[in-house]
């Protein structure tokens, strides 16, 4: 099975909240692996990217609004089926309703105040990654832990 890469960004609320530490420390104690960081200011043109698939939603405005308060922190982070693993980490969109255990269960009550963005799909996740970070910004290195994380045959 081959690793995938998937993105992550703390938004505006999970900096406020200074949530940083703990979601990256929640990725790192699942076994997956971090290949990518950076804090920046996106631009309405990357937000309107990211968020294409929403451009005819009423929050739409908003929501690009609201990410460009103040700067993200985008990471990308890799393992075998990690875009699927990323988002049962995130927990469902209302933070209300999400499960407990998952970030946004665990520190979030609103839709759009919802602390993190994970890709939904590997082709987003893609898509996503392309938007903030250069290819020389990502990282492939072995880790330590990598043989007690999977066995063999799984990364055969
Ligand atoms: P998710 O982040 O769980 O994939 P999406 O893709 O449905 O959720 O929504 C993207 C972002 O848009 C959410 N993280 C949230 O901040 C915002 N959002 C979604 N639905 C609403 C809504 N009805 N009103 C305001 N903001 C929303």
């Amino acid at each position: 099975m081959k690793p995938q890469r998937t993105a992550v960004l703390v938004k505006p609320d999970g900096l406020q909240r200074g949530l940083i530490g703990e979601i990256i420390s929640r990725f790192e104690r699942k076994g997956l692996k971090l290949v990518g960081m950076k804090m920046l200011n996106m631009s309405d043109e990357m937000l309107s990217d990211w968020y294409a698939e929403h451009k005819e939603k009423s929050f739409f405005n908003d929501l690009k609004a609201f990410m460009e308060t103040m700067p993200i922190v985008a990471m990308v982070w890799e393992g075998i089926d990690a875009v699927k693993v990323v988002r049962k980490l995130v927990g469902t969109t209302l933070g209300r309703e999400a499960e407990g255990g998952s970030i946004r269960g665990d520190f979030g009550m609103s839709q759009q105040y919802n602390l993190i963005h994970a890709s939904a799909t590997e082709d987003d996740a893609e898509r996503e990654i392309a938007i903030v970070f250069n290819s020389n910004e990502l990282f492939s290195y072995h880790s330590v832990i990598d043989s007690v994380i999977y066995a063999d045959y799984e990364v055969k």
